[in-house]
C-alpha cells in the first residue's frame, strides 16, 4: 500500500483535504489509507487532523462544523465523503459540499465525492449520491463519485488514483 501511494503522488507536493459530516467515515479513510505507513500517527479523531500521506502529499481533516476559516480551504484536490447508508443526512451534506464548493480558494478544484459504506445493506448507489448531491449542477469544475467501504478499503485506491488524475489535469490547465 505505501508503495501503491508513492505511485499515486510521485514528485510534487499536494494539499488534500478531506471534508464530509460526522461519521461519514473520514478517519477510517485516513486509517486505511495510511495502513502499513511508517509514519506514525499523532492524536487521531479529535482536533484536525493533518498528516503526511507521503514525504509529498499532506491531507487534512475537517469535520463539517470544526471548518476553519473559509480561506484556509485552499487545497489542490478535495475529498468529500458521505455516508450513503444514511438519506436523512443527504441535505445536509448537500448543503455543506456546496458551500465549500462556493469558497474563493475552491474555485476549479477537483472534488472526488468517496460514497461511503457501500458495504451496507441500505446503502444507495453512487449514483443516487450523485443525485442526492446534484452534482450535475457542478459546472466549471472535474468531479467524479467512487463507491467506497473504508472499513475494508474497496474504493480507496480508485478514488485516490481519480483524483490524482483530475488534480493534474486541473493543475496543467492553470499553468498553461
Ligand atoms: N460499515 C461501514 N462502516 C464504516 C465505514 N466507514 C466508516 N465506518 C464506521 O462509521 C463510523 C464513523 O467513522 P469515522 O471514520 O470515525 O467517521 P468521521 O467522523 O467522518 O471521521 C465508525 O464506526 C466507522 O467504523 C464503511 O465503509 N462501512
Ligand atoms: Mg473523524
Amino acid at each position: 500500500m505505501s508503495v501503491m501511494r508513492k505511485a499515486i503522488f510521485p514528485n510534487r507536493n499536494f494539499k488534500i483535504l478531506m471534508l464530509g459530516l460526522d461519521n461519514a467515515g473520514k478517519t477510517t479513510v485516513l486509517y486505511k489509507l495510511l495502513n502499513g505507513s511508517p509514519t506514525t500517527l499523532p492524536t487521531m479523531g479529535i482536533d484536525i487532523e493533518t498528516v503526511q500521506l507521503t514525504r509529498n502529499v499532506s491531507f487534512t481533516i475537517y469535520d463539517v462544523g470544526r471548518q476553519p476559516e473559509i480561506g484556509a480551504l485552499w487545497a489542490d484536490g478535495l475529498i468529500f465523503v458521505i455516508d450513503s447508508s444514511d438519506q436523512s443526512l443527504f441535505e445536509e451534506a448537500r448543503r455543506v459540499l456546496w458551500q465549500t464548493l462556493s469558497s474563493h480558494d475552491m474555485k476549479g478544484v477537483p472534488v472526488v465525492v468517496f460514497a461511503n459504506k457501500q458495504d451496507l445493506p441500505q446503502a444507495v448507489s453512487p449514483l443516487e449520491v450523485t443525485n442526492s448531491l446534484r452534482l450535475s449542477q457542478v459546472h466549471h469544475r472535474q468531479w467524479y463519485v467512487q463507491g467506497t467501504s473504508a472499513t475494508d478499503g474497496s474504493g480507496l485506491t480508485k478514488g485516490m488514483r481519480k483524483l490524482r488524475r483530475l488534480v493534474r489535469e486541473f493543475q496543467s490547465m492553470n499553468r498553461s
